[in-house]
């Protein structure tokens, strides 16, 4: 294992010096200035840590290995061949694949010039592998490598990510499917599709983008990519009735599902009549997608890889983060599922090929999965075995969302991401977040280590980790503290994160 500390601010190695030394560790600014019954966290490096893993490993549970390089190279989108920033030169990254109660093991080898970590998004795992720079590990250094080793709790559809500056929105992402032993199935085939949204080598990257947006200070439109084309074009953002507002702050050229624009799909061959189930993920790091198959509807199942009341729907919407599982029967013909890139007129696709023919045009598709009622993710009832029990809150925490302001700052009740000035928490209790929306934005705002209960229609929403909070919305989400640690919540639009939009849940002693 190596474990070396990167060059870095002395003030970052400190903190995560003191966050190693686990109990006893007092935090941070202002903890030093002889006021007496300072807060002690629980660290990454906290004996508890190893604790809560050795409650969730089993004797002799398989182990599953991999490798992870994080390397630049080119990538054929179809509609252009990129040069960006992909795991093992694969665009998204191979799947990896694993059965609940394994233990996953994988050498993250970094040949970026940048560092970089990797985060296992969903997953309630052990806070000293859940990859987020300074506050749970050291960053890993260009050339150096990192083992991350943990036991998977749970069964579901999740994926894997940089935790570093906005490299999530380059080609670094691949899906982690987490299968259930004891699940019935009921389908006949597996499709997993991962949609996102692409401007990585056509012309800047998203470090000039976010520098873009940071010296424009205006929150919206990206004004360095008026000239792009492909987008909403003109002075006008991005605008979307279903998101309640503003659909984004960045135009992009493509629109991808699987590594491809619409014009150079994927394709599944398929049956008329086989079930399959969809595992659908949205890696994007500024674009909502509706997805659906035009004239044919889906059961979901499962949103961010836990069950819910199965559900018909023809259109969902996917926020950036989220997952959702749904199961389509096969039509007697050729059938896109589509991915609409929501109020920016971007449409990718992958096609479902059931016999032969043409598949219809991706356009008048779109024009007709548009005509058809969306599904409101966050209403959806948990199925009973993993709702969460009923039980009054003991702590309950306001989570206000704000900005842009005074240029493109994105705040958590009012500032700016501080791991020292955290949402605390003790082990045991039942939290609320209580998220209160003031921007003019969607934000889907995603807890690290926890999968919260959404308190939706009649109380009993879905478990989910990442939940879309709309514009001059409210809502809340329940979850037990079960896991130890400190935990980073943060909007899933990867420049609002790295604008500010960030803080931790942070379990106290
Ligand atoms: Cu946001």
């Amino acid at each position: 294992m190596s474990r070396q500390l990167p060059p870095g601010p002395v003030l970052d190695r400190r903190r995560f010096l003191a966050l190693s030394a686990g109990a006893g560790a007092t935090l941070l600014a202002g903890c030093a200035t002889g006021k007496a019954a300072a807060p002690v966290l629980v660290g990454p490096g906290s004996p508890r840590i190893s604790q809560l893993e050795q409650a969730r490993s089993r004797p002799g549970q398989r182990s599953v290995d991999a490798v992870l390089k994080a390397t630049p190279g080119e990538v054929d989108l179809g509609a252009a061949r990129v040069s960006t920033w992909t795991y093992g030169g694969e665009l998204p990254g191979r799947e990896i694949r694993v059965r609940r109660g394994d233990l996953l093991r994988v050498r993250l080898q970094n040949g970026l010039p940048q560092p970089t970590t990797v985060h296992w998004h969903g997953l309630a795992l052990r806070n000293d592998m859940d990859g987020v720079p300074v506050l749970t590990q050291p960053e890993v250094a260009p050339g150096a490598s990192f083992d991350y080793a943990f036991t998977v709790p749970d069964a579901g559809t999740y994926w894997f990510h940089p935790h570093v500056g906005v490299q999530l929105d380059r080609g670094l992402y691949a899906p982690l499917i987490v299968e259930d032993p004891d699940e019935a199935g009921g389908y006949d085939q597996e499709l997993v599709v991962v949609f996102d949204d692409w401007l990585d080598g056509t012309g800047r990257n998203p470090d000039q983008v976010l520098a873009g947006l940071l010296a424009n200070g205006m929150g919206g439109m990206d004004m360095s990519g008026m000239d792009m084309g492909g987008g909403s074009g003109g002075m006008t953002m991005p605008r979307s009735e279903l998101l309640g507002g503003d659909a984004g702050d960045v135009v992009y050229p493509h629109y991808l599902a699987n590594g491809r624009t619409a014009d150079a799909p994927r394709t599944l061959d398929v049956r008329p009549g086989q079930r399959v189930r969809l595992r659908m993920i949205n890696a994007s790091g500024d674009t909502a997608f509706r997805v659906g198959v035009p004239g044919t509807s889906m059961t979901i199942t499962h949103t961010d890889g836990f069950a819910v009341v199965p559900t018909s729907a023809e259109a969902v919407l996917l926020g950036m983060g989220e997952r959702i599982d749904a199961v389509i029967k096969i039509p007697d013909a050729v059938v896109p599922l589509l991915g609409l890139a929501e109020g920016k007129d971007g449409i990718t696709q992958v096609v479902l090929r059931s016999g032969l023919g043409a598949a219809p045009d991706a356009a008048t598709a779109a024009k007709a999965l548009l005509k058809r009622p969306v599904i409101q993710v966050n209403d959806l009832p948990a199925a009973e075995p993993v709702a969460l029990t009923a039980r009054e809150p003991d702590v309950v925490h306001a989570v206000k969302l704000g900005g842009p302001e005074p240029g493109y700052t994105w705040t958590i009740n009012g500032r700016t991401y501080d791991p020292a000035a955290g949402l605390p928490v003790r082990e045991g209790q039942r939290v609320r977040l209580r998220f209160e929306n003031t921007t003019t934005m969607f934000h889907p705002m995603h807890l690290h280590g926890h999968t919260f209960q959404v308190r939706g229609a009649g109380g009993i929403g879905p478990r989910k980790d990442t939940a879309i909070v709309l514009p001059k919305q409210t809502i809340e989400v329940d979850f037990d503290a079960d896991n130890a640690g400190q935990w980073l919540m943060h909007c899933h639009n990867v420049y609002h994160g790295e604008a500010g939009m960030m803080t931790v849940v942070s379990y106290l002693e």
